[in-house]
């Protein structure tokens, strides 16, 4: 099959599961174009199955704001012809899925038809899509869509209540591919982060408000006043600055380490003991997959699609959003005891095996070949 797949290239959850697919059906020998206005950091491509078209943004003195809209459409219109596509899949709805349902009428009157997949991930829903300056293109776009998937049953519960909604929504999750998260501990270099056999408390987001990420400094300052402790932040955004104001007024900010937007992942979370994920609102949370993937726990809010991936004393510790307290608390529970500690370590690896990439891809495949017709091998 030949699938386009349109993307935001950046740091965050809906890029990575983009990117993270494309490779894996190109793998499996589809023919994957990524559309995007710059390549996304996690696609390598290096495969006679992956292609990527960069979209062109082209400026003019009269526009204050530029019609990137415009643009990806053209770009899909002239990729599905040139490259023949069988389907368009777009991650995130705002713009996406209004430029591929105006790509497909585009299309339609050139004589090719070609259907599209919106996923949705969570913000272009909760937040952004909410807007009423989205609102009626976004709800228009996904009731068009020849098929819609929404990352967790919590994001098509609130897809539900907040839009008018006439047709149906799959869920199929995120996923993870177990065996890139397989490195034995003695392999993780933790020294050179944690010199005094320190514990490591991570945490891996784009930075947003969403993420209350002053809440995880707030609950590292209690862990740090109870037992020696190092906090790796991965990412960067707009809360960069108050989370740094913040660790120096709590006088902690000698044990945080901003690592920026690294793509070393695997190799923080193969250090790290625990996890955190404080968001407000999170339609999935793909971070904290990974980290159990990678045997660590999590300690997260309970909003969201959160308990559908973070068990409540299995694989983690839920709390209410803002209550550090509680989240401390908890983190505590586990650093102080070693045994609950392994326990949950192995848990947190089985919780994250269900969500493999061998149990995921299929359910793409399948929706692909009902809506094109073309018979899976
Ligand atoms: O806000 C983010 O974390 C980024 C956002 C995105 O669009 O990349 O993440 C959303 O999609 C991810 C992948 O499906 C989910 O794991 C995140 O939970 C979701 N973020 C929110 O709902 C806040």
């Amino acid at each position: 099959m030949k699938i386009g797949i349109v993307c935001y290239p950046t740091f965050g959850g809906s890029g990575v599961v983009a990117t993270e697919l494309g490779m894996a059906l190109a793998a499996q020998g589809h023919q994957v174009h990524f559309i995007s206005y710059s390549q996304p950091f996690r696609l390598d491509v290096f495969s006679e199955n992956l292609f990527y078209h960069e979209v062109p943004i082209t400026n003019y003195p009269l526009f204050e704001f530029l019609p990137y809209e415009i643009s990806l459409t053209s770009k899909l219109v002239d990729v599905s012809l040139h490259h023949d596509l069988d389907l368009l899949h777009v991650h995130y709805a705002i713009p996406h899925a209004s430029a591929a349902y105006l790509a497909k009428q585009i299309l339609a009157s050139r004589g090719k038809k070609i259907p599209f997949i919106t996923t949705l991930h969570g913000t272009d829903i909760t937040l952004m899509g909410r807007d009423p300056s989205y609102q009626p293109v976004i709800e228009f776009a996904i009731n068009e869509s020849d098929g819609v998937t929404a990352v967790s049953d919590s994001l098509r519960s609130d897809t539900l209540k907040y839009f008018k909604i006439n047709r149906e929504i799959e869920v199929i999750p995120n996923f993870i591919d177990i065996e890139n998260y397989a490195k034995p501990s003695d392999l993780c270099f933790k020294e050179l982060y944690a010199p005094k056999g320190e514990k490591i408390l991570s945490h891996i987001s784009n930075f947003r408000p969403v993420k209350r990420i002053e809440d995880i400094v707030r609950v590292f300052k209690k862990v740090r006043d109870e037992l020696p402790a190092k906090l790796i932040l991965v990412g960067d955004g707009p809360e960069r600055g108050n989370v740094e104001n913040l660790a120096r007024q709590l006088d902690v900010i000698k044990d945080v380490v901003f690592l920026g937007k690294s793509k070393a992942i695997e190799r923080v979370l193969c250090m790290s003991d625990l996890f955190f994920m404080t968001s407000e609102s999170e339609s999935f949370g793909l971070s904290s997959l990974e980290a159990m993937a990678s045997h660590v726990p999590v300690i997260s809010t309970n909003t969201g699609g959160i308990p559908e991936v973070n068990i409540q004393g299995y694989s983690g510790f839920l709390s209410n959003v803002g209550d550090v307290d509680d989240m401390a608390k908890n983190a505590l529970t586990l650093l102080n005891d070693d045994e609950l500690m392994k326990m949950f370590r192995l848990n947190a690896r089985t919780q994250a095996s269900k969500f493999n990439i061998t149990e995921v891809l299929p359910m793409y495949e399948r929706m692909y070949s009902r809506l094109t017709g073309i018979k899976l091998d």
